[in-house]
């Protein structure tokens, strides 16, 4: 019998607003589409199961969450705003046992105040914030050697 290779499954979670990155804020956020980048992120890591999902929406974030932790072998996860208001996000990651890595595009300390606490810190293997889209790559490769 051959072996095949077993191909890993990541969610990639983003939250509200994200689905504008490339016209939004630009001069923050930059002009590139973040549903190209991922898209093309996929296609660079063929061995990788990527689940791509973006909702404004705090409930369904929180449902597929849920899921991934049943499904996935690990999750990145941008909340967007709800990062800095969303303990119901925060208690859904502390559910699960797959490692999750908290990425932002911006660097989130160097901005407002509000912006400099997360609840979802504390529940993640780690975060990555102000490398831009590369963010995403950067978790990606950590979850797929860890
Ligand atoms: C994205 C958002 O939408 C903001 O609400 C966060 C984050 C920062 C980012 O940098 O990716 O404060």
């Amino acid at each position: 019998m051959t072996e095949q290779a077993v191909s890993m499954k990541i969610a990639i979670i983003n939250g509200p607003n994200l689905n504008l990155i490339g016209t939004r804020e630009t001069e923050i956020y930059g002009d590139q589409s973040l549903d190209q980048y991922l898209a093309k992120l996929g296609e660079d890591f063929p061995d990788a199961e990527l689940i791509i999902q973006q909702s404004n929406i705090e409930g369904i974030l929180i449902d597929w969450i849920q899921e991934a932790g049943k499904n996935c072998q690990g999750i990145i996860i941008n909340p967007g705003g709800y990062t800095h208001t969303s303990v119901a996000i925060g208690d859904a990651l502390a559910s699960i046992q797959i490692p999750v890595i908290e990425v932002h595009i911006s660097n989130i300390f160097a901005r407002e105040s509000f912006r400099q606490h997360s609840y979802v810190s504390s529940c993640c293997k780690g975060v990555i914030s102000g490398l831009g889209l590369d963010g995403y790559r950067l978790a990606l490769m950590h979850l797929l050697n860890a």
